[in-house]
Formats: structure tokens, sequence, C-alpha cells
């Protein structure tokens, strides 16, 4: 994957809240492409496997319960510098503390449940792209 390209989920709390279009339509008017995009479940090896780098932090076992409780959308996005800019659109994990107008601002409830995911690097925005998608899901 270039590194033009980010990863994101839009998670269970969002998901269930009605919040799925709201949500894409910020992405895309931030100039987001989406090249790759599902309506999936994680099972609990997935979400165990998908956030493995944090099995040893205390909030593990509620990450793995939330993300695994409803549907999410995985979406592969492509912008120029699009791990920073969409983490910029995001805003922080604690909602209390995004900026205003940011995804999580709007839509997130708490820290644990905050609505929506981005990578952090552009080698993790690859891993976590080729966790959800074939190389023919990707346009
Ligand atoms: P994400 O990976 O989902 O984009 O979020 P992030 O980089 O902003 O935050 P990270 O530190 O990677 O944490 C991953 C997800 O774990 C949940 N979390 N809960 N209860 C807590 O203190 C806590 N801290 C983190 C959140 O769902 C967070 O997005
Ligand atoms: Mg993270």
């Amino acid at each position: 994957m270039a590194t033009n390209r980010t990863f994101t989920m839009i998670k269970p709390d969002a998901v269930e809240n009605g919040h799925i279009g709201a949500i894409l339509e910020k992405i895309t008017a931030a100039g987001f492409k989406i090249v790759a995009m599902k309506y999936t479940q994680l099972s609990k090896r997935d979400a165990e496997a998908f956030y493995a780098i944090h099995k040893e932090r205390p909030f593990f076992g509620e990450l793995v319960e939330f993300m695994t409780r409803g549907p999410i959308v995985a979406a592969i996005l492509e912008k120029d510098n699009a791990v920073e800019d969409f983490r910029t659109l995001i805003g922080a994990t604690n909602p209390d503390e995004a900026a205003e107008g940011t995804i999580r601002k709007l839509y997130a409830a708490s820290i644990g449940e905050n609505a929506v995911h981005g990578s952090d690097s552009d080698e993790n925005a690859a891993i976590e792209g080729a966790f959800h998608f074939s190389g023919r899901e990707v346009f």
C-alpha cells in the first residue's frame, strides 16, 4: 500500500447511533477518497489480533468486548499526508480533549467508545488495511 493511504473503522457505537452517513460525509468533505470499504463485524479473535499491541493494557478486555458487539464500517482512505491528516480530522482519543469540529468531538461518548479508528503510522495503515481487505477489494 502506498504511503498516501490510511485505514479507518467506524466503530460499533457510531454505527448503533446512526452516524455512518454523517461520518462518511465528514471524511469525503475533508478530501479523502474511499478506495476500499465494507460493512462487517469483528470476531473476538479478529479484535484481539487487530489490537494485539494493547494486550497488556488494563482496557484491553473492554476494548475487545466493545469492538465486537456490533457491526463496523472498515475503509481504506487516500489523500496526501493521509495518516496525519486523518488523525487531525478524528481528534484526540478522549472526546473531552478532542478539538471542536472533529469526528470524536461530534460523535464520541467516551475514551473507550470513541466512534472511529485511524491508523497511527504508514506502516500500521498498510498492516491494518491488509488485515481487512484483499488486493482485489482495493480500487
Ligand atoms: P484508535 O487506535 O482506535 O484510532 O485510537 P487511538 O490511536 O486514538 O488510541 P489508542 O491508544 O490506539 O487506543 C485504542 C483504542 O482503545 C480504546 N481505549 N480505551 N478506557 C481507556 O482508557 C481506553 N484507552 C484507549 C479506545 O477505543 C481507543 O481508540
Ligand atoms: Mg491507535
